[in-house]
């Protein structure tokens, strides 16, 4: 089935002449690796590209190679084809909407399940561990070469996707590929290196504020924290600076539900969600307050202080911790 609609794909890009390229709003290592990946794959096959990241590319990202080709937003329209990588859901793509729906096709690649319609085709690999493994074998069936460059933008979508191969969604083939990728050029050294080792003095600052908020509830199994918007002006740090925040809040021993409430601007609370167990859609809860993610990590805004988001944001964590758990337990 996937292999088809692969084929499928393959064929419509090698027809194409123009491509426009676009990843989700704040943008992760899969979904910037893929989308430089596809271009650079396309870009010797000849054809014309736009790759469009709303959200743009932050700063731990900049070193994958054709990184500073990514744009914010284009006036183009009318593209051949577009391929949208590491989401399900329209409203994630931000402003890049209107270039990648003015297409004449739309693909998907994704590696989560998320429920309607998008896109012509659209293909769905909850196997892979990252949205990189499924443009892996697109390349492959379109027998393009894996050059350094290529296997440097997939292997960081490998790495950052698995956290460093601690996550579930790790399988010996996620191994496979990352040693196949490895011999093909990519440096997992240096990815990590640039990824993870990189951080400006005031995200380490930043983050250090984080850990003295951090809270618990629920007998341990919601973990959160906050960052106020004097938080932010004293360490001179952005919302940028808040990247693998969260991540450090699962180190807590018995933690299920994390989550990461933030003052960017006045009045305007960004909060990441993140569950480690199946029955707790964290996606789900997020689409309720307007925003979007995956089952396992989402995110959206609240608007007031950062001390009413905590308010309404983690009672309505606790009900929904409460009733996920019920509900799933009946079904
Ligand atoms: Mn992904």
């Amino acid at each position: 089935m996937i292999r088809r609609q692969l084929q499928q794909v393959a064929q419509l890009l090698r027809e194409a002449r123009s491509v426009v390229l676009a990843s989700h709003l704040n943008p992760d290592g899969d979904t910037l690796g893929c989308v430089l990946a596809l271009r650079l794959a396309l870009e010797e096959m000849g054809k014309r590209m736009v790759v469009l990241s709303s959200d743009g590319v932050p700063e731990i990202y900049r070193f994958l190679p054709g990184s500073e080709k990514v744009l914010t937003c284009t006036e183009e329209r009318g593209f051949d084809v577009a391929v949208v990588c590491d989401t399900g859901m329209p409203e994630r793509i931000g402003k890049a909407k209107d270039a990648v729906f003015s297409a004449r096709v739309v693909v998907d690649i994704d590696h989560h399940v998320t429920e309607g319609a998008f896109g012509d085709i659209r293909i769905q690999q909850p196997k892979a561990a990252a949205t990189a493994e499924v443009v892996y074998r697109l390349l492959k069936v379109m027998d393009v070469p894996i050059t350094p460059a290529i296997a440097t933008c997939l292997l960081t979508g490998i790495i950052t996707d698995t956290g460093l191969y601690r996550y579930m969604n790790v399988s010996p083939s996620t191994f496979r590929l990352s040693a196949v990728l490895m011999e093909a050029g990519a440096s997992p050294s240096r990815i990590a290196e640039e990824v993870f080792e990189s951080r400006s003095f005031s995200s380490l600052k930043l983050l250090g504020r984080a850990l003295e908020h951090i809270q618990r509830e629920e007998d341990g199994r919601l973990v959160w924290s906050y960052l106020s918007h004097e938080d932010f002006t004293e360490l001179g740090a952005t919302d940028e600076d808040t990247e693998g925040i969260i991540t450090q809040l699962r180190a807590v021993r018995g933690s299920v539900v994390l989550a990461l409430l933030r003052e960017v601007k006045p009045g305007r609370v960004r909060v990441s969600v993140r569950s480690r167990d199946e029955r707790i859609d964290v996606a789900q809860l997020a689409e309720k307050f307007g925003g979007g993610g995956h089952r396992l990590a989402a995110g959206f805004w609240v608007e007031g202080s950062i001390t009413e988001a905590i308010q309404k944001v983690i009672q309505a964590l606790r009900e929904w911790m409460h009733w996920s758990t019920s509900t799933s337990q009946r079904a």
